[in-house]
């Protein structure tokens, strides 16, 4: 693992990759200087114990959480020494409850996209009156431009911060290139001015907006975990266009402290009805990359976008995978539009592309509807968006419709995202009933692929009917966690078949892919089912393919398959 600053190398059509790669935490890697503690009894006993054992105490980790962020400048950075003596001193502090070292986690943030609100329906919900009045959104990425003209009379100090520089104001860092341009441009897509003949109108040109400088310097755990909880009674809607590497060999997502942040977030942001998560599908679609090996967009809290050239062709940068929830417009060809946004330097520019400009734009669209009714749930608003999203002219090879009546597809999930529908529907909607999850753990076993066969297992799943609080009566987002051991983990596919016959792709082939540490404990996620029954049986399908890579290196040996706790977290419930 390598624990230094995000490498970034640009490459064709303005993708900007933010290499490196990450790792859960704690085990022989490498340390930071920054560090991460639980500690009970307040602020106060934070900085005492940090005085003690000369730390610099940062700061909480967000708002909701007693973890602290400590610095001690003579840790050796990056090194591959844990620099024990304080680790231990720290551990035997009674009010230190657990204590984390903290990787650094690779980033990749795709760059650009454009502007085609047409089909949208966005001027449908303007004219409703909606415009993103008193709802605050916020990009994490590489700062924004707040004294941009066409964002300074939206922008939101409160809403801002840069955990990079350790200070309020999130401006990015100017350099010859301007490869710190990427947060500026996804803001002005969410909110840049209306009426003022600066660049651009923001889809929800009303909204408030701020950004958290955090993916210029090293990506940590805790760099993520303080930027997923910055403000979370303020802020409504994060927008996150970046994720592990898209390189198609990677297999990463939050470690812990993310992971909590998510769901701190979703349980008490927002005053209870969950901050709401929006994150980029990725960019990682020449190289064959599949985006169920991203555990930021495969997880239940993001609401993950895929993106759509204006001609309704699938973008080269598209990755596919069942745990898409929507799609909004991005650039495509060459000769397609791209999108229209503010730009470093007070400019404007004609050229955003990529997954990246997507998850603004949806960021936006669902400000329009948290104005029409701000009481929705982070739940709600996935609801919602299953329900409006529309196949409409999106061309995928395989588009289906599921039990429960809705069209979904691995490369745009429901469908393109529609404004005005969604604002209706959120003017009336009423809100869903508490999740509940129905953990059904099959019994562990051990089974063993063959090359070039299928290994098939049924589970029957009950839907937890007979726990009134674990029923599971409509699900909404289902999770197979899986343990395979195998030399080679591209050549592995997964599908899951649900009772009602919907078949998700959980795991594609990915060509690059050689890794030999398999899958641990990893969780596959697909929305496909949503709507559908739990209750039945469950039909998980792998393949291994052996690929002529491994055939010539490896002749004709067997992976052994673990499938062990394998398991659909079905969750409620409709009405
Ligand atoms: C721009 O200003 C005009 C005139 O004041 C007003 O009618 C119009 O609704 C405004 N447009 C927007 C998008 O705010
Ligand atoms: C789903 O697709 C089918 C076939 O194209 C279409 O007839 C149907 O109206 C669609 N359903 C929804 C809910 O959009
Ligand atoms: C999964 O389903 C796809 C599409 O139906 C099919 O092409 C593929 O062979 C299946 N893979 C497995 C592992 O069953
Ligand atoms: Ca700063
Ligand atoms: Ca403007
Ligand atoms: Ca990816």
């Amino acid at each position: 693992m390598v624990c230094g600053a995000a490498v970034r190398r640009g490459s064709l059509f303005v993708l900007v990759l933010y290499l490196g790669f990450g790792s859960t935490p704690c085990t022989a890697r490498v340390y930071t200087n920054h560090w991460a503690l639980r500690i009970a009894g307040g602020p106060d006993a934070a900085d005492r114990i940090a005085e003690k054992y000369g730390y610099r105490n940062m700061g909480q980790i967000g708002d909701l959480t007693d973890l602290y962020h400590f610095f001690h400048s003579r840790t050796i950075k990056r090194s591959t020494l844990s620099s024990r003596g304080h680790h231990s001193f720290i551990s035997m502090e009674p009010k230190c409850l657990m204590f984390l070292c903290l990787p650094s986690v690779s980033q990749h943030c795709n760059d650009d996209v454009h502007n085609c609100q047409s089909d949208m329906n966005i001027m449908g919900a303007w004219k409703r009156g909606y415009t993103g009045k008193d709802v605050v959104v916020t990009i994490l990425d590489d700062g924004i431009e707040h004294n941009h003209p066409d964002l300074l009379h939206n922008y939101d100090p409160q809403a801002s911060f840069d955990v990079n520089g350790n200070d309020m104001d999130p401006m990015p860092r100017y350099d010859a290139s301007n490869e710190n341009k990427h947060g500026t441009r996804c803001a002005g897509e969410v909110a840049a001015a209306a009426n003022n003949s600066h660049c651009v109108v923001g889809i929800a040109y009303n909204a408030r907006i701020g950004g958290v400088r955090m993916l210029d310097g090293d990506v940590t755990d805790m760099v993520e975990a303080k930027s997923l909880s910055h403000q979370p009674q303020h802020i409504d809607i994060y927008s996150a266009s970046w994720g592990p590497d898209d390189d198609g060999k990677t297999v990463d997502g939050p470690a812990s402290l993310a992971r909590q942040a998510f769901e701190n977030g979703i349980r008490m942001g927002r005053k209870g009805r969950g901050s709401i998560f929006v994150w980029a599908s990725g960019n990682g679609g020449r190289s064959r990359d599949h985006c169920s090996c991203d555990g930021y967009t495969n997880s239940i809290y993001t609401i993950s976008i895929s993106s759509t050239a204006e001609s309704g062709r699938k973008p080269w940068y598209l990755e596919e995978c069942s745990s898409t929830l929507t799609t909004t417009y991005s650039s495509g060809e060459n000769y397609d539009r791209k999108i229209i946004t503010t730009d470093l330097r007070h400019r404007c520019t004609d050229s955003h592309t990529g997954t990246s400009a997507s998850a603004p734009m949806a960021a936006a669209i669902i400000a329009l509807a948290l104005e029409a009714n701000p009481v929705l749930t982070w739940r709600d608003v996935q609801h919602i968006i299953v329900k409006t999203s529309r196949a409409g002219h999106l061309n995928a090879p395989d588009w289906k419709t599921n039990a429960a009546g809705y069209n979904v597809s691995h490369l745009y999930g429901f469908g393109l995202m529609d404004a005005e529908a969604m604002v209706k529907e959120a003017e009336r909607w009423k809100q869903v009933p508490a999740q509940h999850i129905c953990v059904e753990s099959a019994d562990r076993q051990i089974r063993t692929i063959r090359s070039e066969h299928v290994v098939r297992s049924v589970y029957k799943a009950t839907g937890c009917t007979d726990n009134p609080n674990h029923r599971v009566i409509y699900l909404e987002h289902v999770v197979v966690r899986i343990t395979i051991t195998h030399p080679r983990r591209g050549d592995l596919s997964i599908n899951l078949t649900s009772p009602s016959g919907t078949k998700s792709q959980l795991l594609a082939n990915r060509l690059f892919d050689h890794s030999s540490e398999g899958f641990k404990n990893w969780e596959f996620m697909t929305t496909h089912c949503w709507g559908e029954k739990a209750a039945g049986d469950w039909v998980l399908e792998i393949y291994d393919s052996l690929s002529q890579l491994r055939s010539q290196k490896v002749p004709g040996r067997r992976a052994a398959l673990t499938n062990l706790l394998n398991q659909k977290n079905h969750k409620i419930k409709l009405l």
